[in-house]
């Protein structure tokens, strides 16, 4: 490798101190040196943030300061973002029609603006709802799409439920049987998966290939098809 991984740390610190212009300058820096864009992401910045949420809940950070090291969050995502997806011109095209959103109620969107990206990066056409999608809104998506494969992410425990709903509402609709359903985001697991009639759970992006690949019967393909 061309880069050492004292960049991983730098990343951290940039996020850690809510430092918005450091954070785009290392990951214009990062992908300068080569380093793999989800390495980047996964193992030097969102490390920094998962670090702030730890500051706050023990009170030494306020809100402000978390929506702040989002921010530099998001600003190293946003340069890292295109190149992670552009990887995807090693992939084949459109393996699978992908909807993905966070659940109502729900703002977090830099997980699953991450998986987003993931999918994307190896070959799934990704219809990225946003934030806060109301339950309803993913069912039509999903007819609208006719997405194979529907991913919802939650960070709340008082959000998380949501995603049973939405399994609810497809089962209600008869949609459920033409579309696969993974879920994800820090308070849910394989065990919520399974209790809310999920196909999968995947706790981070670079699972959430596997697991996409897993449920739809496909081959590994792309930067995250190891
Ligand atoms: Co909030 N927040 N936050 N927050 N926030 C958490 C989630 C929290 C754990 C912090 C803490 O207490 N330590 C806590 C939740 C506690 C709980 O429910 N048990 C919390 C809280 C309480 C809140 C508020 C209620 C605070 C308040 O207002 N009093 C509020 C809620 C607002 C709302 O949504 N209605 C709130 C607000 C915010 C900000 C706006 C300031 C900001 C979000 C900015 C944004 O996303 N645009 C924010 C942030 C940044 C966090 C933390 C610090 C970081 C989240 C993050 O981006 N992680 C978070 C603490 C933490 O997570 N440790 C926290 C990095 C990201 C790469 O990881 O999102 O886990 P993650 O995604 C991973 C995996 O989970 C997985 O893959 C991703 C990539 O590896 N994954 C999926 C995610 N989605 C997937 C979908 C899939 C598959 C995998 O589909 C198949």
């Amino acid at each position: 490798m061309s880069f050492s991984d004292g960049i991983f740390a730098e990343m951290y610190e940039t996020v850690v101190r809510c430092d918005r212009d450091g954070a785009a300058k290392l990951a214009r820096r990062a992908l300068a040196d080569g380093v793999p864009p989800v390495r980047a992401l996964e193992e030097g910045f969102a490390p920094g943030i998962r670090k702030v949420g730890d500051l706050w809940e023990e009170g030494e950070y306020f809100l402000p300061e978390l929506l702040s090291a989002a921010e530099a969050m998001k600003a190293a995502m946003a340069i890292i973002e295109p190149a992670l997806r552009s990887e995807g011109g090693k992939a084949p095209e459109s393996r699978a029609t992908v909807v993905i959103g966070t659940i109502q109620g729900d703002i977090h969107d830099i997980g699953k603006s991450l998986v987003a990206a993931m999918l994307s990066a190896t070959g799934f056409k990704v219809v990225d709802l946003g934030p806060d999608v109301a339950f309803h809104r993913f069912i039509e998506s999903v007819k609208e799409e006719k997405a194979d494969l529907l991913c919802m992410s939650a960070l709340l425990t008082t959000t998380m439920s949501g995603q049973g709903e939405v399994v609810r509402l497809l089962e209600e609709q008869g949609l459920r049987r033409d579309v696969r359903v993974l879920v994800g985001g820090s308070p849910v697991d394989a065990a919520w998966a399974e209790r809310i009639g999920a196909d999968g759970y995947a706790p981070n992006a670079m699972d959430a290939i596997r697991a996409a690949e897993k449920v739809l019967g496909l081959g590994k393909a792309g930067p995250g098809g190891a």
